[in-house]
C-alpha cells in the first residue's frame, strides 16, 4: 500500500516508467465490487459451484472440448462430472496447449492457489479442493482475487433459491442480490400461472389488475432480496417500443417498479439462446442488437436508471456513444464472448476515451467461485495497461498526474462508480 507521502506523488512526462508502475500497482491493490456473477452465499447450497471438476466443466470449456474432439454431445452428457472434467483436462490441457482464454483461466487459478503446474496431475488438483469449508474457501478466494464483494444472480422462480429467501436468509456481506427476471420477461405464458399459485392475481392478458399484481410481486421480491438492481438477458431481436408482452411488461411493470424502488434495470442484450441445444448451457450464441431501442428507453424513462451490456462486438461503439447522451445509462463489463483479452482491451480503451471515468469496464460473470481469480487477474492486467497509456498521454500533454488521483479513478472503475450510480 502507498504511504501518505507517495499518495501525493506527482508524475510528469519525465517519469513515465514510474507512472506506469504506480498505475499497475494501484490497479492490483484496489479491491473490486464484482457487479455480475453467478456465485452464491453458502446458504444457497449446491448453487455455489467450486473446485476442480466445476472449473473444468465450465460451459465455455464444454463448447471447446466438443469442438476439439467432435464427440457427440449426448455421449459427453452421459459421463459423470468427474469423467467430463478428466476428458476436458486430457483433451484441452494435455493433448493441446491451453491458450484459449477459458483454458488459460484454469491455469491462472491453479497457479494462484499454489498448485504445481509442472505435474499436470488432475487428481492432485482435484484433491486440493476435497475438504474445503465453503465459507472459509470463499474468504480465501476473494482475498486472492482481491474482491470486496460480489453481486449474485437471483432468480425468484428457481426451485433451490426460493426456499432460501422464504426461509429468512440473513444475508452475507460478501454477497449482494440482483433480481433476475428472464422468466418473467421472456416466458410470460409459463410464468403467470406460477404467480397465480403464489397469490398474485394475474391474468394472461395483463390488464390493469394484473399490472398492479406484477408490480406487487416485483416490489415484494426486491424488498425481500434487498436487490441492488433488476436484470434480464435479452435476444438480439429485442426492440423498444414494440407490440409485445415483453415490452408491455417493461413499460407497465418493470420501469415503474424500478423507479419506485430507486434501483436500476440492467439489460444484457444480444444472446441467442440455444442455437445448438445439444450443448445445453454451452449452446448459446450471439447476434447483433438494436442500440436504438436502448436509446429510446433511456429517453422515454428519464427518471429510470439503466445498466446495459451488449454481447456483440459490433454494437459496442454505438452503445458507448449512446451512453454519452444519457446520464441515466450506465455501461458495464465485457460480457461472455467479449471476455477475451483482445476485445477487453479494445472495448476498455474505447470506453475510457469516450466516457472518461464514468463506466465499470468489467464484471466477472463467474459461475465457479475460483474463476474470479483469473477473470480479475486477466482483466486487471489489461485495465492497468490501458489506463497507464491514458495517464502517460496526459503527462505528455503537460498534465501532472498525482498518485491519489489515480487511486480515486481506479476505485471508481473497479466498483465505486457502480455504487455511485445506485445512489
Ligand atoms: O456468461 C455466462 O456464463 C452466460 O452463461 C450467462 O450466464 C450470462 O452471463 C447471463 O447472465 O445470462
Ligand atoms: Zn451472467
Amino acid at each position: 500500500m502507498s504511504d501518505a507521502s507517495s499518495a501525493h506523488k506527482q508524475y510528469t512526462r519525465e517519469d513515465l516508467a514510474g507512472l506506469r508502475a504506480a498505475v499497475t500497482r494501484i490497479v492490483r491493490e484496489t479491491p473490486v465490487t464484482d457487479l455480475h456473477t453467478h456465485l452464491y452465499a453458502p446458504p444457497f447450497g449446491e448453487l455455489l459451484l467450486y473446485g476442480f471438476d466445476e472449473l473444468l466443466t465450465y460451459h465455455y470449456l464444454i463448447a471447446e472440448v466438443l469442438r476439439a474432439t467432435r464427440m457427440d454431445a449426448a455421449a459427453y452428457w452421459a459421463l459423470s462430472k468427474r469423467e467430463q472434467a478428466n476428458l476436458i483436462w486430457k483433451e484441452l490441457f494435455l493433448k493441446r496447449s491451453p491458450y484459449s482464454e477459458a483454458c488459460r483461466g484454469v491455469v491462472t487459478v491453479l497457479n494462484a492457489l499454489g498448485l504445481d503446474l509442472s505435474s499436470r496431475d488432475a487428481e492432485a488438483y482435484r484433491a486440493h479442493f476435497n475438504d474445503v469449508e465453503p465459507s472459509a474457501h470463499i474468504d480465501r478466494v476473494m482475498q486472492v482475487a482481491n474482491l470486496s464483494s460480489v453481486v449474485m444472480t437471483n432468480d425468484p422462480f428457481d426451485a433451490i433459491e426460493r426456499p432460501v429467501w422464504e426461509g429468512g436468509y440473513a444475508g452475507d456481506p460478501r454477497f449482494h442480490a440482483a433480481l433476475r427476471i428472464d422468466p418473467l420477461l421472456n416466458d410470460w405464458k409459463g410464468i403467470y400461472p406460477r404467480l397465480q399459485g403464489w397469490g398474485y392475481e394475474v391474468e394472461p392478458l395483463l390488464g390493469a389488475k394484473s399490472i398492479a399484481e406484477v408490480r406487487r410481486f416485483l416490489l415484494d421480491t426486491i424488498r425481500r432480496m434487498k436487490a441492488l438492481y433488476m436484470a434480464v438477458s435479452l435476444p438480439p431481436e429485442f426492440r423498444y417500443p414494440a407490440d409485445s408482452m415483453r415490452a408491455k411488461l417493461i413499460v407497465d411493470c418493470v420501469a415503474p417498479v424500478a423507479a419506485e424502488a430507486g434501483i436500476p434495470f440492467a439489460m444484457m442484450i444480444g444472446v441467442k439462446r440455444s442455437v445448438n441445444p445439444a450443448l445445453r448451457l454451452a449452446g448459446d450464441g450471439v447476434g447483433l442488437s438494436d442500440v436504438g431501442s436502448v436509446e429510446r428507453l433511456c429517453a422515454a424513462f428519464p427518471n429510470n436508471k439503466f445498466m446495459v451490456t451488449m454481447l456483440a462486438r459490433e454494437n459496442q461503439h454505438e452503445l458507448t456513444v449512446t451512453a454519452r447522451k444519457f446520464p441515466n445509462l450506465f455501461l458495464f463489463g465485457c460480457w461472455w464472448f467479449l471476455n477475451n483479452p483482445s476485445l477487453i482491451e479494445e472495448m476498455t480503451r474505447m470506453r475510457l476515451e469516450l466516457l472518461g471515468t464514468s463506466v465499470v469496464p468489467q464484471h466477472s460473470d463467474a459461475r465457479v467461485l475460483e474463476q474470479v481469480i483469473y477473470k480479475w487477474d486477466h482483466s486487471r492486467t489489461i485495465l492497468a495497461k490501458v489506463l497507464a497509456d491514458k495517464y502517460a498521454d496526459l503527462a505528455l500533454a503537460g498534465w501532472t498526474v498525482a498518485e491519489d488521483e489515480i487511486q480515486r479513478d481506479v476505485s471508481g472503475l473497479l466498483g465505486e462508480n457502480f455504487w455511485a450510480f445506485l445512489k
